[in-house]
């Protein structure tokens, strides 16, 4: 049975990320922790510790005190918050990394990291983008995720951390809404539609980005920590992804079951400076082959499912 510790655990992913992983190793064997304090449902329901990911002495105390043997990083900085802020992203982004791998090192356990397709950039195959390919971010975010996968790589090769990782795609989810990112218009577009049958959409209306929804990113995350070491040629970073799509795509899909839905666009010349700097659609054959990987969810089955949970949702308000 593993025991688990989660930074970042109040986040889009973790919200949903802690539930998962408590049905598979029961509420007690995983540990939650943010920079926040949780006034989440998960109160009282479980061991959680506010603290700074960057405060590695701490969280030796917590790894030592539940006996934990595995990570899952999530604490960072968004694209468009990074780049409100880019001192920060690259404070928290990458001295957060650097502190719990050396808390790795020093204890033997293993480490979840998320990428991103902000680690790639615009000299990067736009279409599907390789595995092993060119990377030169232009953000901070990018940069701090490139950097966060060859410090996972080293601390692997040089230490024996068993790092491992994939590169998320956009990430559509109905029970933490996304915050500071570039792809959580496909996000708000979903709400918006159930709320107001309408959209202001900060992308273009044929800005092409890669997607893949929430089940499937949890999916990715435990499969890629359950799977046999030796199978992994690559470790870290692993392309991983269920469709691509544009808002004006996403549009169309949701009109199949609202027909009067309408979207219009007022750009952010900084998110869309962002998205045209990421690949179109990514190859995953590496993480296919190496621990199995494939996605249950496309866009037709993935917006009939948020389109029912938050139609659900906003009749029992109602009530
Ligand atoms: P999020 O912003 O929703 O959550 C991050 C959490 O980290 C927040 O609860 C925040 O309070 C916490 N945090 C921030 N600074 C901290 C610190 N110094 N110490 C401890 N906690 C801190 O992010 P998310 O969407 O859940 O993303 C998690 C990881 O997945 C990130 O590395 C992100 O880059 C990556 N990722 C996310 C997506 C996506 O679409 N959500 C896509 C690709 C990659
Ligand atoms: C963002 O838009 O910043 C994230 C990501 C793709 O990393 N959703």
């Amino acid at each position: 049975m593993k025991r688990i510790f989660i930074t970042g655990a109040l986040g889009q992913i973790g919200s949903e990320l802690v539930t998962a992983l408590r049905k598979r190793y029961g509420t007690d064997n995983v540990v939650l922790s943010d920079i926040k304090a949780d006034k989440s449902e998960f109160s009282n329901s479980g061991p959680f510790y506010q603290v700074d990911c960057r405060d590695s002495k701490k969280i030796v105390e917590i790894i030592k005190k539940h006996g934990i043997d595995t990570v899952y990083h999530l604490a960072a900085l968004l694209s468009a918050s990074g780049e409100a802020n880019p001192q920060a992203a690259w404070d928290i982004n990458v001295n957060g990394l650097y502190s719990v791998l050396e808390v790795a090192r020093e204890t033997g356990i293993a480490v979840f990291t998320p990428s991103s397709i902000g680690a790639f950039g615009p000299n990067t195959p736009r279409d599907f983008t390789p595995q092993d390919t060119i990377q030169r971010p232009t953000s901070m975010y990018g940069i701090t995720k490139v950097t966060g996968e060859l410090l996972c790589d080293y601390y692997y090769h040089r230490y024996g951390v068993d790092t491992r990782g994939v590169r998320y795609p956009g990430i559509i989810s109905n029970v933490k809404e996304p915050v500071g990112g570039t792809t959580d218009y496909a996000v708000y577009m979903y709400y918006e539609a159930v709320e107001k049958g309408r959209y202001t959409c900060f992308l273009k209306g044929d800005t092409y980005l890669d997607m893949i929804y929430m089940p499937d990113a949890i999916k990715a995350g435990i499969d890629l920590m359950e799977a046999n070491p030796e199978r992994l040629r690559h470790r870290n970073a692993f392309n991983v992804t269920a469709m691509s799509f544009c808002p004006e795509d996403e549009a169309a899909y949701i009109r199949r079951y609202i027909p009067g839905f309408e979207i219009d666009y007022s750009i952010d010349p900084v998110r869309q400076a962002l998205a045209n700097s990421w690949p179109n659609s990514l190859e995953d054959y590496a993480a296919r082959v190496e621990w199995g990987w494939s996605p249950e969810y496309d866009l037709d089955s993935m917006t009939q499912d948020m389109l029912k949970v938050l139609q659900k949702r906003k009749d029992r308000g109602r009530k």
